[in-house]
């Protein structure tokens, strides 16, 4: 059985990635942080599933080096998938050296400590399109970066780290350079859950207002569950290698307002107020994904439409508080 260690598996990607492992056959491993509430409400049902009994949670943390240390000399994974990270770029403005810290230097403290116990294990690292910042689209693997964020920032430095140890080492370390991906799990204050939670409270008589920031901001955004299948076969893949993992289709905020509004119903401009205080110091305007490589190498597309994805996300949520 082969064995697969996770970090992040809390977080919107780890479900579904451990949802696919764990359907594949696979002994998974997670790695969860302390926290005042449990945050494995992701991982739920999973748990008490069929296969539940072949995920174990470990404590452990990517700013606690001797610990991952510990953890992978016991746990000796045969694939590692590197999703932990402070993800949020605004709180990242707010948080820049502790993001540094877990999203940048994080990957160089589990890359050593890979090095260290299970230097034959395969290693993927969740890479963003963040690190393109400005750079014009569509982006590819040969864009030059210009992160706009302390999390960008770190997200380069995390990207670097894995090259350098698959030329320095010869580890079979790859990157998944992702496009913004959503999901009814995605967390309640990125842009797209926010408006399909707020579209469901507002159709559900409870809230009547939505404050955002920048609407004309672009985003290639696709679904997460469609996503962990290219990390999952990057790692199957013959030579470790980074991939560009987009649509190929960008839309505004605003467009994403008008089709999450529309599906319920209600019209967006009647309940959307810009508020400054969602405004970056730096904006990314403009992310669109060239993802031919994995489409060619990897045989890889997107399964799921942008009209798709918002209804999804506008349903779940309406069910959630419809009860
Ligand atoms: P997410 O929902 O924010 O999950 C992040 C995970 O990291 C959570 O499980 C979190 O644990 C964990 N974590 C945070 N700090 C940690 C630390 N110091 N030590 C150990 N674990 C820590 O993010 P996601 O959307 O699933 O994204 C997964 C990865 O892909 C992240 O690295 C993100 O930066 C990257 N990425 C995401 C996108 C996207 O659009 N979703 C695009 C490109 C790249 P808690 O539950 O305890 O907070
Ligand atoms: O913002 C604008 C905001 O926070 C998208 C992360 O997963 O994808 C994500 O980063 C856009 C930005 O995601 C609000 O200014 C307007 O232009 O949903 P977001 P993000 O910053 O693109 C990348 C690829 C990652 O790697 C990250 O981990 O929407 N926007 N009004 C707003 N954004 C938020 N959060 N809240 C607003 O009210």
């Amino acid at each position: 059985m082969p064995v697969a260690l996770i970090t992040g598996v809390s977080g919107q990607d780890g479900s579904y990635l451990s949802d696919l492992l764990l359907a594949k056959g696979y002994e998974v491993h997670g790695i969860v942080r302390r926290t005042s509430l449990l945050s494995r409400a992701r991982l739920e049902n999973l748990r008490s599933g069929p296969a539940g009994e072949r995920l174990t949670l470990h404590y452990g943390d990517l700013d606690e080096p001797l610990g991952l240390v510990r953890l992978l000399e016991q746990i000796q994974p045969d694939e590692v998938y590197n999703l932990a990270a402070q993800s949020h770029v605004q709180i990242s403005f707010e948080l820049p050296e502790f993001t540094g810290s877990v999203t940048g230097l994080g990957v160089i403290r589990l890359l050593e400590a890979l090095r260290l116990t299970k230097p034959d294990a395969k290693f993927y690292q969740a890479s963003s399109s963040e690190m393109f910042g400005s750079a014009p689209p569509p982006q590819h693997e040969g864009t030059p970066f210009h992160p706009r964020s302390p999390y960008g920032v770190a997200k380069v430095y995390g990207f670097w780290a894995t090259v350098n140890y698959r030329e320095g080492y010869d580890m079979f370390t790859t990157n998944g350079i992702l496009f913004n991906h959503e999901s009814p799990r995605r967390a309640e204050n990125f842009v797209t859950r926010k408006i399909t939670k707020a579209v469901a409270a507002i159709a559900a008589g409870k809230q009547t207002e939505l404050r955002l920031g920048n609407l004309d901001a672009k985003r290639d955004w696709g679904f997460a569950g469609d996503y962990v299948e290219l990390m999952w076969k990057m790692l199957q893949h013959h030579t470790p290698d980074d991939f560009v993992i987009a649509t190929g289709e960008a839309h505004t905020v605003r467009e994403f307002c008008e089709i999450a509004f529309a599906h319920a119903g209600l019209d967006w401009e009647k309940h959307v107020v810009v508020d400054p205080k969602f405004f970056r110091p730096a904006e990314v305007d403009y992310l669109l994904g060239d993802a031919s490589k994995a489409e060619r190498e990897l045989g890889w597309k997107p399964a799921t439409t942008f009209h798709q994805l918002v209804t999804m996300m506008v349903d779940a949520d309406r069910a959630e508080i419809e009860g």
